[in-house]
C-alpha cells in the first residue's frame, strides 16, 4: 500500500499517527507534492491528501475512511476505544477536531493575507472554531495522570486527529491576528502540553514542523 501525504497536512498526519500507533510497517509514504498544483485529481477524484493506494492505483480517500480502512486491516492495538459507549466518546472527539477545528481553519487560512483579509469571513470562521473549541473542552476527559490521552490512559483515534487539530491551533490561528484558541480551554491546555511529550505525537509534530519551515523556506 501507498500512502500519498504530506510533512504539514493535518489530515495526512492524522492517517501518519495511527500508522504509527499500530506500529505498521508496510505502507510506502509517497510525498510527491503535486496535490498542490491541481495536478493530483489525476490519482485521486476529490484531488486531496491523505490517499491511500491500497493496490495498482484503487485509491482510498478521505483521513477518516482511511483510519478506520487501517483499523479494519490492522485490528491491534484498536485505537476505537473499548465498549460502544466509549467508542463513542472517542469518534464525537475526532469529529469535533476535524470538522469543527480543522474544516474551519483550513477555510480562513486564506485570510491569513492582511493585505487580501476580509474581517467578516475570518471573524465567522473564528466564531465556528471558538465553538468547538468550548466543546472539545467539554468532552475531552480529564488529565490528571501523566500518562493520559484524549479519552482515557491508552492513544485512540481521538488523540491522532487532534493532534495534528491542535497543532494548527497553535501555529496558524494566530498569523489571523486572532488569539490561540487553546487559550482559556484548561483541560484542552492540559491535555496538549502532555500530549506533545509523547513519543508517537511527538514523531507526528516533528514532521507538520518539518513541513512548515520547508513551506516558508519555499523548499517543499
Ligand atoms: N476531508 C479531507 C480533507 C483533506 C484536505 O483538505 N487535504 C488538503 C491538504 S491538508 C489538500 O489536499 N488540499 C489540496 C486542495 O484542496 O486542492 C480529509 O479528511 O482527508
Amino acid at each position: 500500500m501507498i500512502l500519498h501525504t504530506a510533512d504539514l497536512s493535518p489530515y495526512a498526519a492524522k492517517v501518519r499517527m495511527v500508522i504509527y500507533a499500530k506500529g505498521i510497517t508496510d505502507i510506502e509514504f509517497d510525498l510527491d507534492p503535486s496535490f498542490r498544483k491541481g495536478k493530483f485529481s489525476e490519482v485521486s477524484p476529490l484531488g486531496r491528501i491523505p490517499a491511500l493506494d491500497v493496490g495498482e492505483g484503487d485509491i482510498i480517500p478521505e483521513s477518516e475512511v482511511i483510519c478506520e480502512y487501517l483499523e479494519e486491516v490492522y485490528p491491534e492495538p484498536s485505537l476505537l476505544g473499548v465498549g460502544v459507549r466509549h467508542r463513542a466518546e472517542v469518534r464525537t472527539l475526532s469529529r469535533i477536531a476535524d470538522i469543527y477545528l480543522l474544516n474551519n481553519i483550513f477555510l480562513a487560512l486564506p485570510q491569513i493575507n492582511r493585505k487580501h483579509r476580509i474581517d467578516a469571513i475570518r471573524d465567522m470562521l473564528m466564531v465556528q472554531v471558538t465553538r468547538g473549541m468550548g466543546a472539545l473542552e467539554a468532552h475531552i476527559w480529564p488529565n490528571t495522570k501523566e500518562d493520559d490521552f484524549a479519552a482515557g490512559d491508552t492513544m485512540t483515534i481521538a488523540d491522532c486527529t487532534l493532534v495534528p487539530a491542535l497543532w494548527m491551533c497553535q501555529n496558524t490561528v494566530p498569523n489571523l491576528d486572532v488569539p490561540n484558541p487553546i487559550e482559556g480551554n484548561d483541560k484542552v491546555a492540559a491535555y496538549w502540553a502532555k500530549i506533545q511529550k509523547n513519543a508517537i505525537a511527538a514523531r507526528v509534530l516533528d514532521e507538520m514542523d518539518r513541513g512548515l519551515k520547508a513551506r516558508l523556506a519555499g523548499t517543499e
